[in-house]
């Protein structure tokens, strides 16, 4: 995939990331690790994860229970991105949620875009969608560790 120049791509510090875009869609009701590793990172536009997504094929791997299975699939996904965008220091990482009421988690990734907003990559199908889309299904869902 062709990638626009590092440069193209707004930069933000964790705090900023933290302050305006992951405090107000999970709140701070939540036991877990919030892992913003670095002082700041490159904001990556939709289209960009996207070309990214339909080049990559972490969803076409055969999942198998404990060895290959959702958290296997976000890290694979995770680490193929930060090798295809080796550089650019995207807003990319993962995300691991458990619900009590369901008592069932799942491991998936997340990215901040472009214009703050994040999102959330299932990346056994390459679906994006919001941690909104995750409260419809799992209302009481919370992270326990995001990863970025
Ligand atoms: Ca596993």
């Amino acid at each position: 995939m062709s990638l626009p120049p590092p440069e193209s791509f707004p930069i933000q510090t964790a705090d900023w990331v933290w302050e305006n875009c992951l405090r107000p869609v999970f709140g701070t009701d939540w036991d877990g690790l919030l892992a913003l590793v670095d002082e700041w990172y490159r904001l990556p536009t939709d289209d960009v994860v996207r070309a990214f997504l339909d080049a990559d094929g972490t969803d076409r791997l055969p999942w198998q229970s404990v060895v290959s299975d959702c958290d296997d699939f976000a890290q694979a996904l995770h680490g193929t991105l930060e090798c295809t965008c080796w550089g650019y220091g995207f807003c990319f990482g993962q995300i691991y949620w458990w619900s009590n009421l369901n008592q069932a988690g799942h491991a998936q990734n997340l990215y901040v875009n472009d214009r703050g907003e994040v999102r959330i990559v299932e990346p056994q199908t390459d679906g994006v969608m919001s941690w909104s889309d995750i409260l419809s299904r799992y209302p009481d869902a919370k992270p326990f560790l995001i990863l970025l």
